[in-house]
This record gives C-alpha cells, structure tokens and sequence, in this order.
C-alpha cells in the first residue's frame, strides 16, 4: 500500500507502532453493524457508524438479519452509487450484495477492500427502510499502514 506511509517520519512510525501494539488494532476487524441491534428498521446506523469509525481496508462488516418468515420485516444490503443517491435513498443504479436471505445464520459478510466510500442501505420498501428506517450508513475505510 502505497499511501503515503514513506512519508511519516521514523519517530512518528515509532509512536505509530507503539500504539497499534498497545491497542491492538494492528489486524482487521469483523465489525458486526448495529451491534448486538443487528440490521433491523428503526435504528441510527449513521450514529452507529459515527460512534464505530474510523473504520480500515480489509475490515469486514457482518449484516445480520433473520430471512423472511411472516413475523418479521424481511432486510437485505445494497450498495448505493454515491453520495446523492445516498441522500436521497435512490436505489435506481444501486448494486444488491445480499438478498433477503442472506443475513440468517453468522450473517452476511462485507470485506472493504478498495480505498473508497461505500455507501450501504437497505432496499425493502422502495426507499422506506431507508429514509424512514434509518438502515444506511456510510463508511470511508482507512489504509493502515504496516512498518
Ligand atoms: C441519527 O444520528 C445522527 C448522528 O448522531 C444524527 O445527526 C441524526 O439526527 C440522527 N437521525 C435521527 C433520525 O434521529
Ligand atoms: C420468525 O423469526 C423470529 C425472529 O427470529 C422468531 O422469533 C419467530 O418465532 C419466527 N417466526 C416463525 C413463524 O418462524
Ligand atoms: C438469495 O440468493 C441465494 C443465492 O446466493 C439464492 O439461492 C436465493 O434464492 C436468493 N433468495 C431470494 C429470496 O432471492
Ligand atoms: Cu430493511
């Protein structure tokens, strides 16, 4: 990786090194979203997301929601195209990366491996869990670097 790590000076990579080891961050994390609230109608994965950054490449997000069953409101995991449609819950050139099914069991698993913003939302009832639901939430994985 590339980015700009030549750059940092010894000291600083030594503090840099000191920290990670001290914490413990140095690998990639499996994040489950929302927590223990899961990937459900109702909650601010904004805030979720805000309060969980900064977030790295090559971390994974877990999506977990139960399939379809007549109880409850079926879920799955879109990605949006940019920044407007995320505003807008546009989900007209979005990508589905897990169907309604696929958060059961350990989840649905998201490695972020390219340095970009990935904007997710979930895409049941036209925009609804969306906008009214709150299920999206935008992340900018950062590089880490390794010395
Ligand atoms: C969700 O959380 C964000 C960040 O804390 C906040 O700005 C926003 O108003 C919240 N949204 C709702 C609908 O409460
Ligand atoms: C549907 O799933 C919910 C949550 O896992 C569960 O509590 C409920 O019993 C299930 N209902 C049926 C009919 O399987
Ligand atoms: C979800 O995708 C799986 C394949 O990964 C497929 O077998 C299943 O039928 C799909 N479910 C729905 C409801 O589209
Ligand atoms: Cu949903």
């Amino acid at each position: 990786m590339a980015f700009k790590c030549g750059l940092i000076s010894y000291a600083q990579g030594l503090i840099i090194l000191l920290t990670t080891s001290m914490f413990a961050v140095g690998f990639a994390k499996t994040i489950v979203v929302g927590g223990t609230e899961n990937w459900h109608f109702g909650f601010n994965y904004t805030n979720w997301a805000f309060q969980n950054s900064p977030m790295y490449l090559n971390d994974a997000l877990v999506f977990k929601y139960d399939p379809p069953n007549g109880t409850t409101f079926p879920h799955n995991v879109y990605l949006l195209r940019d920044f407007r449609s995320f505003l807008d819950c546009d989900f007209r050139k979005a990508k589905m990366v897990a169907n309604v099914t696929h958060g059961g069991g350990k989840g649905f698993k998201f490695v972020m491996k390219k340095w970009r913003p990935y904007y997710f939302a979930c895409g049941e009832g036209a925009g609804f869990h969306c906008k009214t639901g709150m299920m999206k939430f935008a992340v900018f994985p950062l590089p880490r670097c390794h010395f």
